[in-house]
């Protein structure tokens, strides 16, 4: 591979993750300095039409409906997967054996077996220096990046709580149609792996600690929807008249936690919370203060430090948009705020940052394979009913 031809990406999938890959592609070298051009080389869609547009807007030099071009093609450098999860593996294994740089969605995969499989490779791979990460993306908001940094420099102390919600609403309809993210087949789990795995991630990355242990409950309302349908945004309007499919994910999951030093969570995640569009909270109390998060306001971070003066301390809103803010050196100048797109570019700047020096990147596919095996945990903590106290019964 020639550096002087830049990082040469294939991109696999076009719908909303794609699309927003395909965004922060383009838009990080031209905002952050990058040690390497980037370059939009092959887009890879099943639908031949949806795949050549993706390719006309966002200017992939070629596309295609084989993603087996994409490792196959000596001029690809890194392939970024932005596909429903039972494809993970073999897409990842066979890029990192093609010597590919891998960005891989989350969650990892739809099993700790095939987390444990891609983990493997990538450390192999690691070791003749092709990098791989894996796609949580809300480790790269601004405010939250301000937590992290917040918390390791100790200001909010030892960790205490950890609180964790992330509310969306897409799915209260119960004749949306049915979606590859309500099929266990292709998505692995529903509500919990789809956006909990988010909390998860945030949780031990923010507190630098692991979950131990878990007590869980998983729930579905709706348990089976039109088969098709007008799809609008992720949900949409269903056939009525028509077929109907099962759903086989959950709707609703809601944990609690025990972490490895000592801390305690509680977390909810459900995609049925009408009127909470893209609430992704987490608040963390410390022994000398605490951090509260809501993406639904993603430029603000608010922070409590115990002060002298008791009558005077309190939460306060940081607005994470200024220069010394982490990411904002490549946006506006004082305080004109970024959104949800920005999260993505800061992935892929920090991605090829890291191909640029060589170094592995954070999440690696170890710190996903812990979310992993949290999220395993949680569905079988939750399929146990003798672990579940009856309030009717007294044994
Ligand atoms: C749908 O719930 C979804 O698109 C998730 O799949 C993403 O990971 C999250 O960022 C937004 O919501």
């Amino acid at each position: 591979m020639s550096q002087s031809d830049g990082l040469r990406v294939a991109l696999i999938g076009t719908g909303f993750m794609g699309r927003a890959h395909a965004n922060a592609w383009l838009t990080a070298p031209r905002f952050f300095a990058l040690p390497r051009a980037v370059r939009p080389a092959l887009v890879v869609g099943r639908d031949p039409a949806r795949t050549r547009a993706a390719a006309e807007s966002f200017g992939w030099e070629s596309w295609s409906t084989d993603w087996r071009e994409a490792v196959q093609r000596d001029d690809i450098d890194a392939v970024d997967i932005c596909v429903p999860g039972n494809l993970h593996a073999e897409m990842t294994l066979a890029a990192l054996a093609a010597g590919k740089h891998v960005l891989c969605e989350k969650p990892l995969a739809n099993s700790v077996g095939e987390a444990e499989i891609m983990t493997d490779a990538a450390q192999a791979a690691e070791s003749l220096g092709v990098l791989s990460m894996c796609g949580f993306s809300y480790r790269r908001t601004p405010a939250l990046a301000l937590a992290k940094r917040l918390i390791d420099d100790g200001r909010i102390g030892r960790v205490r709580h950890v609180r964790a919600q992330y509310l969306q609403d897409w799915l209260s309809d119960a004749t949306a149609p049915m979606t590859w993210r309500l099929d266990k087949e292709q998505a692995g789990s529903g509500t919990l792996g789809d956006i909990g795995a988010h909390s998860v991630d945030l949780a031990q990355w923010l507190t630098g600690s692991r979950i131990s242990g878990v007590s869980a409950l998983l729930h579905t309302f709706v348990s089976e929807r039109p088969a098709s349908g007008e799809q609008v945004g992720l949900g949409g309007t269903g056939d009525t008249s028509g077929a109907r499919a099962a759903v086989t994910v959950d709707d609703a999951a809601a944990f609690t936690a025990r972490f490895d030093d000592g801390a305690v969570g509680v977390f909810e995640a459900t995609r049925m919370a009408l009127g909470r569009k893209n609430a992704n909270r987490i608040e963390i109390n410390g022994t000398r203060g605490s951090v509260a998060f809501d993406f639904e306001r993603m430029n603000e971070l608010e922070f409590f430090e115990s002060e002298s003066d008791s009558l005077s301390e309190g939460f306060r809103r940081v607005q994470a948009t200024e220069a010394g803010h982490p990411y904002l050196e490549g946006w506006w100048p004082v305080g004109h705020g970024l959104g949800y797109e920005h999260t993505f570019t800061h992935e892929v700047v920090d991605f090829v940052r890291a191909i640029g020096a060589g170094t592995a990147p954070s999440p690696s596919f170890g710190e996903a394979l812990q979310v992993q095996r949290v999220l395993a945990a949680v569905e079988r903590s939750a399929a146990d009913d003798s672990r579940f106290t009856h309030v009717d019964k007294e044994n």
